[in-house]
């Protein structure tokens, strides 16, 4: 592989200890924390900045679901104290400026070669040494490898019949422009309404002539918090951030909970009182109502029975599509919003800004693609079963190959020629989502069988940085030539992996996410990442580290 392409090997690449694939946070992380421990770096980027999901999702109203003071480093207390959000949750557009500071404060970009697209990652069995061919024809080899390639960074485009046809403007949300779209005075249609499409569609409604929505599946998306950032809360977070940082660590889903008692004590009283816990399936239909009333449909996810009781989940279930009946004016409307035949809790929760109110405008027009399929999109629109649909540009808010479509896209190839796809033909086979037994030295960030997009995203790729930093260290220190797992337990962590995520409302019947893979054609059904929870992921693999790491193979 790779024969006739140039190897750029350098005076600075015999040096070379790890090559990180991409400049997301957690490539990011992983040139501080390497050069902290000693080891020389390079970043192999695509885009030309950094920020990774938050460098290609610039659509309007791309957003963190996770509060920032949260979602945010811990590894410096300094950047902690200093850094302002404008938002208690962020705009993409803030996120990115706080990529772009940490990129500046530790002097990130001179590790990190933009503009260049990873076209396979190959391990050199004679050598023990990872090469990497670029899009640019180059080749860059060293001892380990890091795919920090992303969970939700390859963007899936549906094949619809027609596509080719169509003569107006396409975009997709997860690849959208650097340059301002507009789109006043335009006919738009959109497909998709996850996370992306809840978010989009509001300030696409606002912007364009006309907006037809295209929906598959409805959503369960409740009002996202949109207070802007209060100084007494901002100051009461980086007061305590030593014991939220550690809370985070021993939280299930890596984030504190911390709740600001000083600054907020209205604030407090109203999230005391609530009703956390209330069991939905002990109250009267009309204590329910009134409890969404009272305190907002979001009250709805904090119904302590509903994740893992299907009856109460499904009493839960018919009181949020009674809620829509009355906020929704057009009664077929309502009903085509209505999600049926999965319940709460089996997708990652959508969070909106006025998703419902943009239905009752006159100028949004929902097409039920369950009631009338798509038949095909033709040069001018899309056709259904029912009707044809004109507009000047399409997007696309289809989502992602999530979890493992960036490692299969980068073409690994590890000992004896095995590719990673052949590996993972029926679903991916990993210990602790760090590491692939035949794979020696590569590493892979947030990957699949540990909590990643369960857990706060950047909590979680500290963590996995530290242990991927600390074992090459290790490594390096004892002069070890590879480390992988053993395959039998890699068998035991999947077994595990797939055991603690059986009975929850993720695999419940109905229940199709991309958690799952089911939102790509022909991918293994495999649910990938880890559910056990952070605490317990962490502990596992702190044992590792602290024993010598026994489940793995190490040679000299
Ligand atoms: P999602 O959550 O995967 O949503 C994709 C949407 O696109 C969803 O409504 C899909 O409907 C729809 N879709 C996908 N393919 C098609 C076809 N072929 N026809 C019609 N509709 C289709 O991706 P998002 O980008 O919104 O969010 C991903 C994560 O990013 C999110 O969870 C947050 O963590 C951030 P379907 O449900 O498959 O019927």
């Amino acid at each position: 592989m790779a024969k006739d392409t140039r190897h750029t090997r350098d005076a600075a690449e015999d040096t070379l200890d790890v090559l990180v694939v991409g400049a997301g946070f957690a490539g990011m992380y992983a040139i501080h924390r390497f050069r902290e421990l000693d080891l020389n770096v390079k970043v192999i980027e695509a885009g030309s900045d950094v920020g990774g999901t938050w460098y290609w999702n610039r659509y309007p109203g791309a957003r963190c679901d996770v509060p920032s003071l949260e979602y945010s480093f811990g590894f410096s207390k300094e950047l902690e104290q200093d850094w302002h959000w404008p938002e208690v949750f962020s705009a993409q557009k803030d996120i990115l400026r706080y990529a772009d500071h940490v990129a500046e404060r530790f002097d990130l970009r001179r590790s990190i070669q933009f503009n260049t697209r990873v076209t396979s990652v190959e391990y050199l069995e004679e050598d023990n040494r990872w090469r990497i061919t670029t899009d640019k024809g180059e080749t860059f080899e060293a001892p380990c490898c890091v795919m920090a390639t992303g969970c939700l960074s390859v963007p899936n485009k549906p094949e619809l019949p027609g596509a080719e046809d169509f003569t107006g403007q396409t975009l997709h949300t997860g690849l959208w422009p650097k340059e301002p779209v507009d789109l006043s005075g335009k006919r738009v249609g959109i497909i998709g309404t996850g996370s992306s499409g809840v978010q989009v569609i509001p300030e696409l409604a606002r912007q364009a002539q006309h907006l037809t929505v295209f929906q598959r599946t409805p959503v369960y998306t409740v009002p996202a918090n949109r207070k802007p950032m209060r100084g007494a809360v901002e100051q009461e977070f980086k007061d305590n951030y030593p014991q939220i940082r550690e809370s985070q660590w021993n939280n299930q889903g890596g984030v504190s909970n911390f709740r600001p008692v000083k600054s907020v004590a209205p604030d407090r009283a109203r999230y005391l009182n609530r009703g956390e816990g209330l069991k939905i399936k002990s109250m009267t239909p009309d204590e329910r109502r009134r409890q969404l009333d009272d305190r907002g449909l979001e009250s709805i996810l904090s119904f302590s029975d509903i994740y893992a009781d299907l009856e109460a989940n499904e009493i839960a279930n018919e009181l949020f599509r009674d809620k829509i009946r009355s906020m929704i004016n057009d009664p077929e409307v309502a009903e085509g919003l209505m999600p049926r035949g999965f319940g709460i809790g089996c997708k990652r929760q959508v969070l909106d800004r006025d998703y419902f109110d943009t239905f009752n405008r006159d100028d949004v027009t929902l097409v039920d693609l369950r009631s009338s399929p798509l038949e095909t999109i033709t040069e001018t629109g899309i056709r259904t079963s029912t009707e044809h649909h004109e507009f000047d540009v399409l997007i696309y808010a289809t989502g992602f190959d999530a979890m493992t479509g960036a490692l299969l896209k980068a073409n690994i190839t590890g000992r004896n020629g095995q590719s990673l796809r052949d590996k993972w033909e029926h679903g991916p086979v990993a210990y602790l989502g760090l590491q692939m037994h035949g794979f020696p030295n590569l590493f892979t960030v947030t990957g699949p069988g540990s909590p990643s997009v369960l857990c706060n995203m950047l909590v979680a790729i500290e963590q996995h940085v530290n242990w991927i930093g600390d074992c090459i260290a290790y490594l390096k220190a004892r002069n070890l030539a590879t480390i992988e797992p053993r395959p039998e337990s890699e068998l035991e962590w999947i077994g595990h992996v797939n055991d603690v995520a059986e009975g929850t409302m993720f695999t419940s019947p109905g229940c199709n996410s991309w958690y799952l893979g089911a939102n790509i054609p022909g991918k293994p059904r495999i649910f990938m990442p880890y559910v056990g929870g952070f605490p317990r992921y962490r502990e596992r693999c702190e044992f590792e580290a602290s024993r010598d790491y026994p489940g793995f193979q190490i040679n000299a």
